[in-house]
């Protein structure tokens, strides 16, 4: 049975303010140490990128690279939610692919640029950008770069670091689901490729198959070109793009150690039970490193 996404679950009394160009410490605050989502405004548009991030700007400076994109017959990627399948991507001409997305073509396949880690594919754009100081710098992973058009989604799942989720061009609507709502969520297995997304297509959600579901809490927002949306690591999140060209770009850091005690992250240390004891032996840069091979492990940029 098939049903609208609006009508079969409820909001949470979670909240997401927005606040203007915070100091780290009014973050921390508002977050209640990086435990909340919110929206930060005021940032980006200090940012050169914000004002030179059109089409014909891009391709002037990385027209000529070949740039791996996604691709879906159905705007859901990267892995299909019911079946498991990570679903292929696509080598093409940076240009190539920004045609595609002027013209706005009714097609079969469509293309997402996902998770493209800037720093090494595209250095020629760093200087446009500024990592975000509300984080501790050794904690810093790394900042990825999002180009596509309206309609794509990234299905619901969580990832094993903080983010800051900023947008440049266009906007997207967010869902969040706190960690606990896990119950309610039906992730894949513990011991599959991607623990950490969901089966639900929530937009064609088969009810029959994930009952559940009805009891799960969520909060939304539309996040603004300008925004930065804070999602705390292991807070589920599905992303809708809107708008023709949408241009984001996300920050991870690492987690707090007490994140690993949300429901999400008990889940995954079943699967990595050595790092229990790398914690309980506080040695620090070793569960760190085991945590980036598991982050990378289910990075979706890594393929079957
Ligand atoms: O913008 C998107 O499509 C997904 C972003 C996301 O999942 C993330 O930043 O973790």
């Amino acid at each position: 049975m098939n049903i609208r996404l609006e009508n079969k679950f409820s909001q949470t009394s979670v909240n997401i303010e927005r606040i203007h160009k915070p100091t780290r410490e009014e973050f921390k605050n508002k977050t209640l140490s990086y435990r909340k989502p919110v929206i930060i405004t005021g940032k980006i548009p200090d940012w050169k990128a914000f004002g030179l991030w059109s089409i014909d700007y891009l391709n002037t400076v990385i027209g000529n690279k070949e740039v791996d994109v996604n691709v879906s017959k159905n705007k859901m990627f990267t892995v299909d939610p019911e079946t498991e399948v990570i679903l292929p991507s696509k080598k093409i001409q940076f240009t190539e692919f920004t045609d595609w997305i002027i013209q706005e073509k009714k097609a079969d396949q469509y293309y997402y640029l996902q998770q493209s880690p800037i720093q090494t594919s595209f250095p020629e754009l760093f200087p446009d950008i500024e990592i975000p100081d509300y984080m501790n710098q050794n904690l810093f992973m790394i900042t990825n770069l999002w180009i596509g058009t309206g309609g794509n989604i990234t299905p619901l799942h969580w990832d094993a670091a903080q983010n800051l989720l900023s947008q440049v061009r266009g906007r997207k609507r967010i869902l969040l689901f706190e960690p606990k709502q896990i119950s309610f969520l039906y992730p894949f297995s513990v011991h599959s490729q991607t623990p950490h997304i969901s089966h639900l297509n929530i937009d064609k959600l088969d009810i029959e198959k994930f009952p559940k579901f009805q009891k799960a809490k969520y909060t939304e927002c539309i996040l603004e070109p300008g925004e930065m949306l804070f999602i705390p690591a292991f807070w589920w999140h599905q992303v809708y793009s809107l708008d023709q060209l949408n241009i984001a770009v996300n920050f991870w850091w690492k987690a707090n150690l007490k994140d690993y005690f949300t429901a999400p992250a008990r889940r995954f240390l079943l699967k990595k039970p050595n790092l229990f004891w790398v914690m309980v032996l506080q040695k620090p840069n070793l569960f760190w490193k085991i945590i980036e091979d598991f982050a990378g492990l289910i990075s979706y940029k890594k393929r079957v």
